[in-house]
């Protein structure tokens, strides 16, 4: 779906108020100082650093709170259709200069602190990083929050409020160590409104009772309550007064049910139980695109579900009489399979609460969700026991057993006799439920998130689903926020671009483009380099600080920053700078340049080889930064604790963005894009987003490598190659491979042997032998072209203009216009292509 459609929307939301437009710099510092008092009751002189970050991010929800309570007045006059994206992970990370920045008033904060001897970064340090999602998936539900403020429509997201967010990394010895993530140790959240009066009843157990007196009811017993207490974070549009808000859903006790000492019940008891209940908003699974068939975990997918479909419906029918609306009114979208109970809890709601008939229950139901599908990994495809469902779910389990009776009916109508068919596409089957195939048959969209994606989606795993409904399957392309990534991460780089072609670029992110001409302009070039310098050195500062290591900024940063995960080829990246190493020990004076390797990224905690890899980059850092034969030409760092935050400081610090993963298997990639916005050059395989970052950029300005996804499946349909036929051929390789296991690193000799095991006992499934000639060749391109600072400046700012492509905005617009139709005329991002684009 590429839309270079345009849809003119010029002042979509002329009635919000002006506020805090008119904000003056002592206005600012006066307020400062009075919410310093009221929230501590102290003055400057004796306040904390956190003291005083509370009072700004406190002064600056208040003026979020009227923009916020005049955006829900409009809303409520204009009814508007209404996007919830629900989704099990929200990767927000710090919010204080975002809002600052979206509200417009960043620069007159900066003055106003500055007058009383404070600057504001020191403060924005103060701010914990929400860590509610593991990676891509979460950070991209997160992105289009703020497209969606920005664009000024009504979209509002529906998530967990985790007690403990993603595990807090600690590197000891080389090893990665867990802990908890204590991000609520203040109580509550600075952002969040707590909205007790809203709260929700989820039932969980019992037993369905049917009751046909005339019409046949369900009568659900004997469940378990639990209560869904909301907690509203307000998402701010940029400059332009709107606020839409996320709702997290935290899990508490119903109170009314359960009081100490009536009814004999004992208080000790009760602090149990509430314990028990509440645990389940606890923790977030620290799995990214791995599926782990906890319960837990399933009773937080259908809290998250029930507990934001039933606040959608009520509030809905609070202003709407005719529930045949819904599908006008309001869009539903389901963020990977992990909220696709919501087919079954819509259905329930329809029938069992309003009274609905099963056929139109179900028209509704299709025609109000849409899914997004973000992995083709088959350890990350959800499947639930259906003992589990139906113990745990009993009458959900009921609707979605009379999905899949109907289902495959249909099926069976369409394809008589085609068992082998109907088996591959049932609900359930061999007694279990297949979340995606619950969510594929409960909604009107089904889009995969990279053009290639979709297609392996269309011709492998979802073929069947495809050749049947043809018209449900399309392809939008993810993109990220350049109001983040770009504006408020980079700030000397986005005032670079304002200079050179204004600030249009901040709202129609296309008009990047217009830069490109500015390839050939050596001056400007130089300008872009001194903007890089000044981020290297910030990043440098920082290694320093925390991990006491010199780097050279004049070196090639060279960064591979993601979770840690064996199809996302980290240890290809480790064995070619293993080769690098070997080459200068062979030769000292070797003339390459110097390069800085950066690595960042967690591994779940249940992952054996993916802490190993771990263990494998420090090793190696620590033998290479330490052998002072190779003089400083390499460094290698592992940064701990890879968070929003940590990768707001490398992107922007960074020559050459690592997006390596086997071709096929990452679905699109979203930092691919962020790199790419801030002038990083990609080495990178054809794999999701890539190439289509390929086509953008042009085959010039991007070092591509290694297999294609057509043969890699291939391959898989073949039963994978002889990784020994390349071992025994290829010196390099043999070298590096055998020094994993032969005493070249100071580690026990097992301590890299299931690294070893799989390239050679397990085939390479990964394909990292086949692959590393090819990547030798394309890095030996990119420091051939780094060496030539005028063409590498050049390159790095066409993929800078070629990267409005790649906004959340334009994603955003295409889901909007395709998949939700929204009422509203979508707003543009972008105001005129130029010619060329
Ligand atoms: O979603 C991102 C993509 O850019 C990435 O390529 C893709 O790997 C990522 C189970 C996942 N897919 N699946 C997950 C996360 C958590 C979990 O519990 C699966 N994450 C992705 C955005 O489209």
């Amino acid at each position: 779906m590429h839309t270079n459609t345009m849809y003119r929307f010029d002042n979509f939301a002329p009635h919000y108020t002006s506020y805090p437009k008119s904000l003056t710099v002592s206005e600012l510092r006066d307020a400062f100082i009075v919410a310093l008092q009221s929230l501590h009751g102290k003055t400057l002189n004796c306040a904390s650093k956190q003291e005083k970050f509370e009072a700004l991010a406190w002064l600056t929800k208040s003026i979020i709170s009227k923009n916020l309570i005049e955006t829900q007045k409009q809303r409520t006059k204009d009814d508007p259709k209404q996007v919830y994206y629900l989704s099990i992970e929200f990767l927000l990370g710090r919010l204080l200069e975002n809002n600052l920045v979206n509200l417009g008033i960043r620069e007159v904060c900066v003055k106003a602190l500055s007058e009383l001897g404070i600057e504001l970064d020191s403060l924005l340090d103060q701010e914990e990083d929400a860590g509610l999602g593991n990676g891509g998936l979460g950070r991209l539900a997160a992105c289009y929050l703020d497209s969606m403020a920005a664009m000024g429509l009504a979209g509002h997201g529906c998530g967990l409020r985790y007690r403990y967010g993603l595990f807090e990394q600690k590197i000891k010895n080389g090893y990665q160590y867990e802990y908890p993530d204590n991000w609520l140790k203040n109580q509550t959240y600075v952002w969040e409104y707590r909205r007790p009066a809203e709260k929700i009843a989820v039932r969980f157990g019992g037993t369905v009772r049917t009751q046909t007196n005339g019409k046949i009811r369900f009568i659900h017993e004997n469940y378990e309550n639990v209560m869904a207490v909301p907690y509203d974070v307000p998402i701010v549009g940029y400059k332009n007064q709107l606020v839409n808000t996320l709702r997290l859903w935290s899990a508490e006790v119903d109170v009314d049910q359960y009081t100490c000492g009536a009814h004999g019940v004992e208080c000790n008891s009760v602090i149990y139980y509430k314990h028990a209940i509440e645990s389940l908003t606890d923790i977030l699974y620290p799995d990214d695109s791995h599926y782990e068939g906890k319960i837990l975990r399933l009773k937080q997918q259908y809290f998250l579900v029930s507990a934001s479909l039933q606040s959608i419906i009520r509030n809905f029918r609070m202003q709407h009489d005719v529930l045949q609306e819904l599908p006008d009114k309001i869009a539903i979208h389901i963020n990977d399979t992990h909220p696709s109970l919501a087919v079954a809890e819509l259905m329930r709601i329809l029938i069992d609460d309003c009274c609905l008939g099963w056929d139109e229950a179900w028209s509704l139901t299709v025609r109000t969700l849409s899914y997004t599908n973000h992995t083709v990994l088959p350890e990350a495809l959800e499947k639930w026991p259906v003992n589990m469902l139906e113990q745990l779910l009993p009458r959900i389990y009921m609707i979605i057993h009379e999905i899949n009776e109907r289902y495959c009916r249909e099926l069976w109508n369409s394809y008589p006799g085609d068992w082998d068919r109907i088996h591959s596409m049932a609900i359930i089957a061999d007694d279990q439920v297949h979340m995606a195939h619950l969510a594929i048959a409960g909604s009107h969209t089904v889009n995969g998130v990279a053009e290639i994606h979709t297609e392996i989606l269309k011709k492998t795993v979802m073929h069947n689903f495809y050749t049947y409904t043809p018209d449900k399957f399309t392809n939008v392309t993810n993109g990220i926020t350049q109001r983040r990534w770009l504006l408020t991460s980079n700030p000397k780089l986005a005032a670079l671009i304002t200079d050179a072609i204004g600030s249009n670029w901040i709202e129609y992110p296309c008009d990047l483009a217009k830069l490109a001409p500015l390839s050939k302009d050596t001056a400007f070039l130089e300008d872009l380099a001194s903007v890089k310098l000044h981020n290297k050195l910030k990043l440098a500062k920082y290694i320093k600080e925390k991990h006491g290591i010199i780097v050279d900024v004049h070196s090639i940063f060279d960064s591979h920053i993601k979770r840690i995960h064996a199809y996302k080829r980290q240890c290809l990246n480790v064995m070619h700078i293993m080769h690098l190493y070997h080459c200068l020990r062979e030769n000292p004076q070797l003339d390459i340049p110097p390069r800085t390797f950066i690595f960042g990224g967690k591994a779940a905690p249940g992952y054996y080889k993916a802490k190993k890899t771990i263990k494998l980059i420090n090793t190696l850092a620590d033998k290479i930064n330490n052998d002072s034969a190779i003089h400083n030409k390499l460094k290698v760092l592992f940064l701990e604790n890879y968070n929003v935050s940590h990768a707001e400081l490398i992107i922007p610090a960074s020559d050459v963005s690592e997006q390596i993963s086997t071709a096929s298997r990452e679905a699109s990639g979203t930092g691919n894009m962020k790199f790419m916005m801030n002038g990083a050059l990609t080495i990178g395989t054809l794999d999701g987003a890539n190439i289509e970052i390929r086509n953008a950029v042009g085959a010039d300005n991007i070092f591509v490598f290694g297999l294609s996804a057509e043969e890699v499946l291939a391959y898989y349909r073949r039963g994978g190659y002889n990784p020994w036929d390349i071992y025994n051929s290829d010196l390099r390789i043999k070298t590096i491979v055998d020094q994993l296991v032969n005493g070249f690193f100071p580690v026990d000799s097992d301590e890299f042997r299931s690294h070893y095991d799989a390239l050679l006992r397990y085939g390479d499934e990964y394909f990292l032998l086949k692959d590393f000639a090819s990547y030798v060749a394309a890095h030996q391109q990119l420091a051939d072209a780094y060496c030539n600072q005028n063409r590498w400046q050049a390159m790095s700012l066409l993929n800078i203009a070629h990267s409005g492509w790649f906004s959340g905005d334009r994603t955003f617009s295409e889901y909007a216009a395709e998949i939700w139709t929204m009422d509203q005329p979508i707003p543009l991002w972008c105001q005129c292509l130029p010619e060329d684009y």
